[in-house]
């Protein structure tokens, strides 16, 4: 229909681009890294948020093209950064993987293409997956997951705790970071303690090994709380939204 038909030759005529939402450090409240989200300015239709077009992409094929893209484009800019100001530290750029692109042979050489292009060191690349997104074909997403891995990108369970939630996928499905959904986040009201089920999901993620990233801070009274928690990281309306390239860049220069 409508949208597929626009979205058809929407990369070719240069409608996408990335914003880039910054990852803070709860301890110190400092950058340490950035999301890529995909916005599609539509001539036609407008701004389309990706959660209307993302699953029309998937249905229509035209998602490991787009995600592509979305890769070459966020690590050419993260390499470009790190080139520019080499005093920032380090930071980390995360990428949203969808499960057609999970399923698809292409994904493991797009990604090594795009470092290789770019000349982003693979340790400084996330790749965010859901267990959605997983959970359709278990042992091939596996194997593929393991095979980023080996080429020495982290990967992240986005949106942990909704859908099809298991701690057998933690078993299953090596990660390097578990990050809270924000509905969970958003439940944390002032005044009280930090729910049980954020507690036990951060002590799960830390007793594991891996950084714990809270997602939808809106409040200061959450991030404090989740700094006690020892939670590691975090994103949200408190600290910045979704940036424009430069408007996320010019942060990282003050951090420098
Ligand atoms: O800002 P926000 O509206 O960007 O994102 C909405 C949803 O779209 C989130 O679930 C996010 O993970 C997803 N999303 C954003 N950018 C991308 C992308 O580049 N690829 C995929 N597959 N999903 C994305
Ligand atoms: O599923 P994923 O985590 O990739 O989705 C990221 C989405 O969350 C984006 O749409 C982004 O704009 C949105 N987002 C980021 N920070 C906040 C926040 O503090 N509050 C709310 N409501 N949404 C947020
Ligand atoms: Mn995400
Ligand atoms: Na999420």
């Amino acid at each position: 229909r409508e949208l597929e038909q626009e979205l058809r030759g929407a990369g070719a005529r240069g409608e996408f681009r990335l914003a880039y939402q910054p990852v803070i450090g709860l301890a110190d409240r400092r950058v340490t890294g950035f999301e890529a989200l995909l916005r599609w300015d539509s001539p036609r239709l407008g701004p389309v948020t990706p959660d209307r077009f993302v699953p029309v992409a998937e249905a229509a094929g035209l998602m490991d093209e787009i995600g592509a893209w979305v890769l070459r484009e966020a690590c050419a800019t993260a390499a470009a950064w790190r080139h520019r100001h080499p005093g920032a530290g380090r930071f980390s750029m995360a990428v949203n993987v969808s499960a057609t692109q999970l399923t698809s042979p292409d994904l493991v050489g797009s990604i090594a293409a795009a470092l290789a292009e770019s000349g982003l060191p693979a340790g400084a690349l996330v790749l965010e997956v859901t267990e959605t997104a997983l959970v359709g074909d278990p042992e091939r997403a596996a194997a593929c997951l393991a095979a980023l891995r080996a080429l020495g990108v982290r990967l992240a369970l986005d949106d942990f705790g909704t859908g099809y939630s298991s701690l057998a996928h933690l078993r299953q499905f090596t990660v390097d970071v578990l990050k809270i959904d924000r509905s969970f986040v958003s439940a944390m009201a002032e005044g009280e303690p930090l729910p049980a089920i954020v507690r036990g999901t951060i002590d799960l993620g830390r007793t594991l090994g891996l950084e714990v990233l809270a997602e939808g801070v809106e409040h200061e009274h959450q991030a404090r709380l989740l700094a006690e928690g020892r939670c590691d990281s975090a994103q949200g309306y408190l600290f910045a939204r979704p940036l424009e390239a430069c408007d996320a860049e010019a942060l990282l220069l003050e951090e420098a």
